[in-house]
């Protein structure tokens, strides 16, 4: 369903139909519509322009530059981040000279804009992140010709720099600031890792990334430049479960400029997908100033359906029309497209219920929809493009495609990017995708000074508003590692200063930040942090409600989220090193691209694991200042994943170097993948431990350039082996092995994240790599019932009781788990079936065996058959070019399984070359 949300100009249509009272009606101009020239200062570079944009784009599509990702651009296009940029239109035709007012409206200026109209100065800007908008009624009148509109862009890095210098300006302890590439980032409201970032290059880039527009206004006309609107239930407030029986209320405040009627009155219309009208009537406690106007209303509950996240129940919208009434006519509307639901973040105490129930003594912190608990499944989103202004609605849509079909329900849009744009949110909202959104800072902490905190006031007013409609949003966070990470390096290295450190962080994300959101939204739960302790104490009286918890904890109790990096791989599989919290919020470990990504911006010559080119691109551990050649730090992250493959899998030694190349960059795939769903397994299976742990999300989603990440999803689309592995790690229940190397204790564990229990069996053959079935004693069926939401034990052992004579490096054990359950968003029970494997050995030592795969086509898909052994990590690939993804992948299979394995085109044409390739691969020549 369409319409999304839309601003409608009723004006206009007055116009059209010969209505309008005034002498003209409200026009606007969208600036993509004009001719823009794109130059520097002293004029040697001046091509065509696009609005939005971003200076790189125009210059690389003038011929300028070249790709800046490609090879070392990085590096070699400093030079464009360090000159200013103008974008000049052409003479504005068309402007009317008798209009009443008018305005400049730009969504998004890439940041520090100094604006000129008909050659007068009309203002400078400093902000990415805010919505800017100016009055030139006057410079318009007085213009002699076409007037020119022309925007300068400052250098982002030599401003960041410029303010740090100031005398006075504010410093912090060596280590708190994490440098990427340009320094001084926390200075700026810009996108923070536009200066660098471990997954990603530093092309500072500026430019008027958002549309804008110059809107004019008769006399009694205004403008809705940015809409609000909360629903929540009767008595809800932020961070707390409400009553899930009360009516809804729906607030809306619409921000405007022009001249609003001084007996302005607010009217709705609620409509479903089909266009019936489930609503309409009048808002009340209708209040304004000259630039906004508020007003709410009481909907009665059982006039709606709830919105679910995937999986869950339908994801039920409504479009909502509100419309300002004066003079006994509608004057302006607004349309947003909204759903009702409550998502809180439950950080309360556990209660004496929830002891009773073997829950560790502490906090909650996990997420509930319309009520009811639910395993959140998921990971983090990053920028998905460099250049935000070449990030499209398709990109988008295939990208949300990937996260439901990988069996995820919620991404944490991490927080030193962007605000998403308003069709990733509706994207999010038609696809059930919950989207954990932060504020945008990170890995550093922030002035606090009046002209900063005003500029973040703005910033985060805006935001807010903008956003708040849409029943995807599920959290705001005030920023990235901040409290695990940022108070925790100014602990160790100026421990006498950590309170005053910690004030100015509660100035910024506390004082300033949550009276603006808690302000305008009572829907959404709010942490100053990802990753926390969550808060100590909650309390509505006080105007800032939230008082931090940090280190005030009681042993023994468990709170708040966790987020886990560890590159040492020796301890990757033991899961006494993963931490123990309620909910992961971040944890991971790099891999390399595939062979085709690398292809795509690499030169040939440069196609080989430590060529400089490759190991520059590597940003983990970061260059830490602009120097191009800081190969100490990124040589210790390609070390890192070489070690990894080398402990725990074959190492690949091949004759042919592009071959070696690709299977090397495999190979770092499948460890990654490995360690993750471990990982995920693990967390998944405490939802039935004492810590109650209820949500997994991993980093990273997807990348924004070709080169070693933690990324899921490489730039192009293409599925690293990790999103397989996740899809299959994230069913509603799956059934894990956990192995304690040491001690050689094992276990055997089915979780599930259905609503209702579930019950069925667990069957367990054991095999050596031959695929001669192995005699064994651990039982053959094991009966299973998990509950809602919860893990079993299915199996308790030792493997130096159960193999007695079996060589460890023989043996491996195939588990399957089928269940009756019923999914949330389906009344029928349904069989549930995972499978999972087990090696008693690393696989860089088991004796494993040439499985003798096969691979035949058929018409719609691949029948792929082991038949001479088991196949571990069976890898099929498809050709450069095709988009897409497999209908399954990076499986193991017994002698004698055949697996039918279709392909889903989402991009390109199908080409055919598919190969398929399994661990023994790894040990060919
Ligand atoms: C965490 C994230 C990111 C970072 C990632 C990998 O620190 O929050 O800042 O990119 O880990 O290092």
């Amino acid at each position: 369903m369409r319409p999304r949300s839309t601003q409608a100009v009723l004006a206009a249509s007055f116009a059209a139909a010969g209505s309008c009272h005034d002498t003209y009606c409200q026009q606007n101009l969208n600036l993509s519509t004009v001719s823009w020239t794109v130059s520097n200062p002293n004029g040697s570079v001046s091509v065509p322009g696009k609005f939005p944009s971003q200076a790189h784009i125009d210059l690389y599509a003038a011929g300028v530059i070249p790709w800046p990702l490609y090879g070392l651009g990085d590096f070699d296009l400093r030079w464009v981040a360090y000159s200013n940029w103008t974008y000049t239109s052409e003479a504005l035709k068309g402007l009317r000279q008798d209009a009443d007012s008018t305005w400049l409206l730009f969504n998004g200026l890439d940041t520090f804009a100094s604006i000129e109209f008909c050659g007068k100065h009309v203002a400078a800007t400093n902000n990415q992140f805010r919505q800017y908008y100016f009055d030139v009624t006057s410079l318009l009148k007085e213009c002699k010709s076409n007037p020119v509109l022309s925007i300068n862009f400052g250098s982002a890095p030599n401003i960041a720099d410029a303010i740090a210098a100031e005398p006075g300006q504010e410093t912090w302890p060596f280590g708190v600031e994490i440098n990427y590439e340009f320094l001084n980032r926390q200075f700026i409201r810009k996108e923070q890792s536009d200066f660098g970032w471990d997954w990603g290059p530093a092309f500072a880039p500026v430019g008027p990334w958002l549309p804008g527009s110059i809107v004019q206004l008769a006399a009694s006309e205004f403008h809705i430049r940015n809409s609000l609107v909360d629903i929540y239930r009767e008595g809800q407030l932020n961070l707390l479960p409400p009553d899930q029986s009360r009516d809804w209320v729906v607030k809306t405040s619409l921000d405007v400029f022009g001249k609003l009627p001084s007996d302005a009155s607010l009217t709705y219309s609620l409509q479903d997908a089909s266009g019936k009208t489930v609503g309409e009537g009048r808002f009340e406690n209708v209040t304004s100033d000259s630039s906004t106007i508020t007003g709410s209303v009481v909907i009665p509950a059982d006039s709606v359906n709830l919105w679910w996240p995937v999986g869950m129940g339908p994801q039920t919208l409504y479009s909502l029309k509100i419309a300002v009434d004066s003079n006994g006519r509608t004057v302006n509307e607004v349309t947003k497209r909204v759903g009702f639901r409550t998502i809180v973040s439950n950080q309360g105490p556990i209660t004496q219920e929830q002891l009773d129930m073997g829950i560790a003594p502490g906090n909650n912190w996990h997420f509930e929809i319309n009520g009811h608990e639910f395993y959140a499944k998921g990971s983090n989103l990053i920028p998905p493009d460099v250049f935000w202004a070449n990030v499209t609605e398709a990109r988008i849509k295939q990208l949300f495609d990937s996260v439901v079909i990988g069996n995820q329900n919620m991404l944490r849009v991490w927080s030193s990017g962007a605000y998403s744009p308003d069709f990733m949110y509706d994207l999010a909202d038609e696809m059930g995708i919950l989207l954990w959104s932060e504020f945008e800072f990170g890995d550093a902490l922030y002035p606090v000074e009046k002209e900063f905190l005003d500029n973040v006031k703005d910033e985060v007013y805006y935001q807010v508003r903008r956003i708040n409609h849409h029943p995807s949003l599920a959290y705001w966070a005030g920023g990235n590692e901040l409290e695990n990470l940022e108070l925790y390096v100014v602990e160790n290295a100026a421990p006498k200063e950590l309170d005053r450190y910690t004030a100015e962080y509660e100035t910024l994300f506390l004082d300033t930040i949550v009276p603006i959101l808690f302000g305008n939204s009572r829907s959404i739960s709010y942490s100053p942090s990802s990753t926390s302790n969550g808060y100590l104490e909650l309390d509505f009286s006080l105007p800032q409600p939230i008082t931090e918890r940090y280190n005030n904890k009681t042993p023994g109790s468990i709170y708040g989220e966790t987020d886990h990096y560890d590159y040492d791989s020796t301890v990757a599989f033991d899961i006494s090193s993963y931490p123990i919290g309620r909910f992961a919020n971040e944890f991971g470990f790099h891999s390399m691209p595939s062979l085709e990504s690398w292809q795509q911006q690499i030169d040939p010559a440069d196609l080989y694991f430590n060529s400089s080119t490759i190991v520059l691109r590597n940003h983990h551990y970061p260059p830490m200042n602009t120097n191009t050649s800081n190969y100490a730090n990124s040589t210790k992250g390609m070390v890192e994943m070489t070690l990894a493959v080398e402990r725990w899998y074959p190492a690949p030694q091949k004759e042919d170097p592009i071959a070696n190349f690709s299977a090397w960059c495999h190979a770092t795939q499948i460890f990654q993948a490995d360690y993750y769903s471990s990982q995920i397994q693990y967390y998944r299976s405490g939802s039935g431990r004492r810590e109650r742990q209820l949500g997994s999300l991993y980093w990273q989603l997807e990348d924004q350039w070709q080169a070693p990440t933690w990324a899921g999803i490489e730039y192009d689309g293409r599925w690293k082996v990790l999103h397989y592995v996740a899809r299959d790690i994230y069913q509603p229940v799956i059934v894990s092995p956990f192995f304690n190397a040491t001690t050689k204790d094992f276990e055997v564990w089915v979780t599930s994240d259905l609503w209702s229990s579930v019950k069925g069996a667990v069957n367990l053959t054991w095999y050596d790599w031959s695929g001669k079935r192995l005699d064994i004693a651990t039982p053959v069926t094991l009966p299973v019932t998990v509950g809602a939401i919860n893990s079993t034990k299915v199996l308790q052992t030792n493997t130096n009781d159960i193999l007695k004579n079996h060589d460890p490096l023989d043996v491996v054990l195939a588990m399957s788990v089928s269940v009756e359950g019923q999914l949330p968003s389906s009344n029928t029970t349904q069989t549930l079936t995972h499978t999972n494997w087990f090696h008693a050995a690393p696989l860089s030592v088991a004796h494993i065996v040439d499985p003798g795969l096969k691979i035949t086509p058929g018409k719609d898909s691949f029948t792929i058959e082991a038949t001479t052994g088991v196949a571990a990590w069976v890898w099929l690939d498809h050709s450069a070019g095709v988009m897409g993804y497999f209908d399954s992948n990076a499986f193991w299979l017994a002698p004698g399984e055949k697996k039918e394995v279709g392909f889903t085109v989402t991009g390109g044409e199908w080409i055919d070359g598919t190969t398929v390739q399994s661990l023994w691969d790894l040990t060919l020549p």
